[in-house]
């Protein structure tokens, strides 16, 4: 009898301590429980977020995408990410998890693991950034998974284990998914496919306590006084950065670095034609307006870039077979149209970019279909179009490789006295400015061209100024780098025709640079976190000291050496 008792008093304490343990002690982290609801999924209006759901859909092409905006997943040592998705059709729906963003071509440098529905089984691949191909695959079935699932990928010592709504259907051997320790989520969708992710959380075991949430503007911000705004208004010049509109919506810091640094903004994309006229009877306006409205929030002036340019054009005018009178109507009314909308509010206009040609055998002017059809003086037609539009404008040939004194210079040079003197409407000549360290022109050089320039009656506007810097630089090419900044600021603070210093974008956290250039980097003033890099403060000198004199400025019988 007693030994009954017993017997029940230990069954009955296993129940009570069977209830008390928790079948699955992985949680959520701070932070971690609810990452569909961060605001940066939404922001960049290619994913629906409606009710806290997100619905990431292809449309006919596979979609990789990856929220650099949004909240990192940051781990050492075992965690696991906990996502409730479902999808529209049976081809692949699947969550990532990219630990090295692409470069170029979606796999190129990627590191990326998909975790996700296909076929009616959980799969799982992984690409190394080598190659289009997975270098994992691996297949589970998954019985009679349907609607909404739960799929969970732990890391566990050197395993990943694939759990779907609760149990685990496989392991793999960890591929090296965070290479920096650090990840950005996003989601891979075959065509014709939706995925809706319901939630999704980071959860760690109770162990382990390096696994943490970074917020996706992450940076290190501290404002510096007095911006170069207010030294660059105090000198008369213009000082500004290329702006996407897309930052400007995602990412809150890049709006007060920007509107607090600098008083003049150029668009790096949204003004050019595939992206402001993508088909004949279609504009869209949006980026060029958020770009505007910021602009005049915070009292910048803008330049627009660029009415017509051989590169970026939409299909429509690539490939288009025209009639001269059809090319002529077509022109005319992209740029009537665009710098109408935008009369009193865009100062000024890259009319024409990049016209000279590169290549000796080409004659000076690259042929572009556009530029065939419209005849020899689309040039004259395309600026007297622009001034007609807006006639307060002020109208700007732009182009690299002209910066200083040479071939091509004098190419651009004899282009725009042409202009002149024909009497079209051309009020200044924009100076790129993308340089390295080893084939910058000489500043003296420089000078003397925006000297020549401005005998003709022209203002020059270096206009995408950056210096690129291998990608590994160390601490002294960042101090040659700051000084090439200021001896080019101190250039055009020297000619009273330079009006304005421009680089392309501010922070090298969303500089082409490292996309267009493997292997370098670095090439702008703010760095990825928004930290002030030395070059920041050597525009800062140029603004604050007195302005140089030369011996022009004491006249001939001037003795200035002590
Ligand atoms: O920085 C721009 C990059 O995001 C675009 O993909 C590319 C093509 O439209 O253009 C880049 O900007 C170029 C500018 O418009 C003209 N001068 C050279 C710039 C760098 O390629």
């Amino acid at each position: 009898m007693m030994k009954k008792y017993i017997r029940y008093a230990i069954l009955g304490m296993a129940l009570i301590l069977a209830a008390c343990v928790p079948t699955d002690a992985w949680k959520p982290v701070a932070g971690g429980d609810n990452l569909t609801a961060d605001p940066s999924w939404a922001c960049t209006g290619w994913i629906g977020a409606a009710n806290g759901v997100l619905d990431i859909g292809a449309g006919n092409e596979f979609r990789a995408y990856v929220n650099t905006y949004g909240p990192r997943l940051q781990a050492e040592g075992d965690f696991g990410v906990r996502v409730t998705l479902s999808a529209d059709a049976a081809n692949l729906a699947a969550f990532s998890l990219i630990g090295k963003p692409g470069l170029g071509n979606w796999w190129n440098e990627t590191n990326k693991l998909d975790v996700g529905l296909e076929e009616g089984n959980v799969v799982v691949y992984f690409y190394d950034g080598k190659s289009f191909m997975p270098r994992v695959k691996q297949t589970f079935p998954a019985e009679g998974l349907s609607g909404q699932v739960t799929l969970e990928l732990r890391r566990v010592g050197d395993k990943l284990v694939v759990r779907a709504n609760g149990k685990e259907v496989g392991q793999l051997d960890d591929p090296g998914i965070l290479p920096e320790g650090w990840a950005y989520f996003g989601a891979s969708v075959r065509p014709n496919n939706t995925l809706h992710i319901h939630k999704l959380s980071v959860v760690a075991p109770p162990d382990n306590a390096n696994v943490a949430i970074r917020t996706g503007s992450e940076s290190a911000y501290t404002p510096t006084d007095p911006p170069l705004r207010d030294l660059a208004d105090a000198r008369g010049i213009y000082i500004g950065a290329a702006v996407e509109p897309q930052h400007l919506r995602c990412d809150p810091v890049y709006g007060e670095v920007l509107g607090r640094e600098f008083n003049i903004l150029v668009t790096e994309n949204a003004f050019k034609f595939y992206a402001i006229h993508p088909e004949a009877e279609r504009y869209t306006f949006e980026g060029a307006d958020t770009v505007v409205a910021f602009a005049e929030a915070h009292k910048m002036k803008v330049r627009g870039h660029t009415l017509l340019w051989h590169q970026s054009m939409p299909a429509w005018i690539e490939n288009a077979a025209f009639t001269p009178e059809q090319w002529e109507q077509a022109i005319h009314e992209h740029i009537s149209t665009v710098v109408g909308r935008y009369k009193g509010r865009v100062a000024y206009w890259d009319v024409l970019n990049e016209a000279i040609s590169d290549s000796a055998a080409g004659g000076p002017l690259r042929q572009t279909n556009w530029s065939t059809g419209l005849g020899p003086d689309f040039i004259d037609k395309a600026f007297t179009w622009a001034h007609e539009a807006d006639p307060e404008a002020l109208l700007f040939y732009n182009d690299y490789g002209a910066e200083g004194m040479g071939a091509k210079s004098d190419q651009v040079y004899a282009l725009v006295k042409g202009l002149v003197e024909r009497g079209i409407p051309i009020h200044g000549v924009g100076l790129q400015m993308h340089l390295t360290l080893g084939t910058a022109p000489k500043p003296e050089d420089v000078q003397r061209n925006i000297r020549r320039l401005g005998e003709l009656g022209l203002q020059v506007h270096i206009t995408e100024m950056d210096i690129r810097l291998p990608a590994n630089a160390s601490d002294d090419l960042f101090t040659a780098q700051a000084n090439m900044y200021r001896e080019y600021l101190k250039v055009c603070l020297a000619e009273t025709n330079c009006t304005a210093l421009v680089m392309w974008g501010f922070t090298d956290r969303y500089s082409w640079i490292p996309d267009a250039n493997p292997g370098f980097d670095h090439a702008l003033i703010f760095d990825k976190l928004y930290r002030p890099k030395p070059a920041y403060f050597a525009l800062r000198d140029a603004l604050t000291l007195p302005k140089s004199l030369g011996p022009e400025d004491f006249g001939a019988s001037c003795n200035c050496k002590p």
